[in-house]
């Protein structure tokens, strides 16, 4: 069963506009109810809203690939604006060995050693928030201030130009959308943020320690080649800050909404995780990503030519009804959010889990035990990325336990 590509159901909403990217939910339903796989008139390129297709195309990495980027611009017909990265934006077999040393460096063992120190981290940090008072803006206080504090340590940073970290970030995730006012605003100052991130990716910029030491000690062991070694370091300063925050604001957004799912927390400390999770599901901190067909490819009865541009809507799939039930909407510790795509799925899923994770039960841990209630004190300000759904803002009132 196939019907051609001008057959497709369309949309003309540009889900990069301010406000579709500042509010999307109105849009994903539209996708969602429009069929399962929708042309985007404005881009012409096609998209996947529904549960199903979006775990069905990121499973199937022979015909939904990433070596053409996973942003809009096709790498096989547009000049990236940078090297592409070797694990996100590479397919097998090249994808291979950076990935099995990456989630070496960022597995079970490495992280051992991390546990009680970030939990310590968390408690003074949020110690020295209270201190301030019971009123603050979580995102510089707390989303911002946890990672920077622990993750470029971990990686073996030098103090000097941690600020440039967010800013690369926010560029990065900006330039997988298309070239809008959001990306062309942030693109002077692409160079410089990109010298600063090149010159930390050598062996002698990195401490003796860290993901970043180890990563270059896989090069030498010839786990990796000394010329993949800096562009695997580029993708821990690439993916592993801007990511840990909005996944930070994302919980903290969701138990301040949700006051009683707060108190379960609070009365069950190990639910942390969880928390996490279902709130990875409930905001996906990343909500989309690109593949390109490799050949002509059949997705829900829908013949598609190779090298067409596919957008995968992650967090539209992850509030799909027909996946979640009626409930998809609302944050929620009884649900079992295993399975959602908040991290991607199968290939290339976030290698960097484990230690999202981690910052996030340290962080609601160290809260848990100090404060009894959350709640907003004022309304919180989104901040537009082409790919995150991030926070420029977010005060909340507490009271201590
Ligand atoms: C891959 C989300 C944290 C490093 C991914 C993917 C998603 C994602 C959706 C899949 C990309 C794809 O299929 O094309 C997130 C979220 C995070 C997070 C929501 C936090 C809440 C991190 C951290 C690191 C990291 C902390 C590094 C320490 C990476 C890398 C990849 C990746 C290197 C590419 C993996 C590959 O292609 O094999 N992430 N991530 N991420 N993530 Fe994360
Ligand atoms: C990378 C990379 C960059 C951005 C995001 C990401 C979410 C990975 O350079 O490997 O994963």
């Amino acid at each position: 069963m196939t019907a051609a590509l001008d057959h497709l159901p369309t949309t003309d909403v540009d889900p990069f506009a301010p406000e579709v990217l500042t509010d999307p939910l109105a849009f994903h339903e539209e996708l969602r109810a429009a069929g399962p796989l929708v042309r985007l008139t404005r881009y012409d390129v096609l998209a996947l809203g529904r549960y199903t297709d979006v775990r069905a195309a990121l499973v199937d990495w022979q015909s939904f690939r990433s070596g053409a980027g996973v942003g809009m611009l096709n790498f096989h017909t547009e000049t990236p604006w940078r090297p592409p990265s070797l694990l996100l934006e590479a397919d097998p077999p090249h994808h291979d060995a950076p990935r099995r040393v990456l989630g070496k460096v960022l597995g079970p063992r490495a992280l051992r050693v991390l546990r009680e120190r970030w939990a310590a981290d968390a408690e003074t940090l949020v110690d020295e928030v209270l201190a301030g008072g019971y009123e603050f803006d979580a995102v510089p206080a707390l989303t911002e201030a946890f990672p920077l504090r622990v993750f470029p340590d971990a990686v073996g940073l030098p103090e000097q130009g941690r600020e440039n970290l967010l800013p690369y970030g926010d560029l990065l995730f900006n330039a997988f959308g298309p070239r809008n006012a959001l990306l062309e605003e942030k693109l002077p100052r692409l160079g410089e943020l990109s010298a600063w991130v090149n010159a930390q990716c050598a062996r002698e910029a990195l401490a003796g320690e860290g993901f970043g030491a180890d990563i270059w000690a896989a090069a030498d062991r010839g786990d990796i080649t000394a010329e993949q070694a800096p562009l695997v370091v580029r993708s821990l300063l690439s993916a592993g800050v801007d990511t840990t925050v909005t996944g930070l604001a994302a919980v903290l957004h969701a138990v301040a909404r949700y006051p009683e799912q707060w108190a379960r927390l609070r009365a069950d400390p190990g639910l942390a995780r969880v928390a996490f999770d279902e709130a990875v599901r409930w905001e996906s901190p990343v909500q989309t990503f690109f593949r390109t067909t490799a050949t002509d490819t059949e997705l829900a009865g829908v013949r598609i030519p190779a090298g067409r541009k596919v957008l995968m809507f992650l967090g539209s799939a992850n509030r799909d009804p027909r996946h979640w039930g009626p409930g998809a909407g609302t944050f929620d510790l009884d649900r079992d959010p295993s399975g959602h795509v908040g991290f991607g799925m199968g290939l290339h899923q976030c290698v960097g889990q484990h230690v999202a994770r981690l910052e996030a039960e340290a962080v609601l841990t160290a809260l848990a035990a100090r404060v009894a209630t959350i709640t907003p004190a004022g309304p919180p300000r989104r901040r537009p990325n082409n790919t995150m759904r991030a926070w420029a803002s977010m005060p909340l009132r507490v009271t201590p336990a």
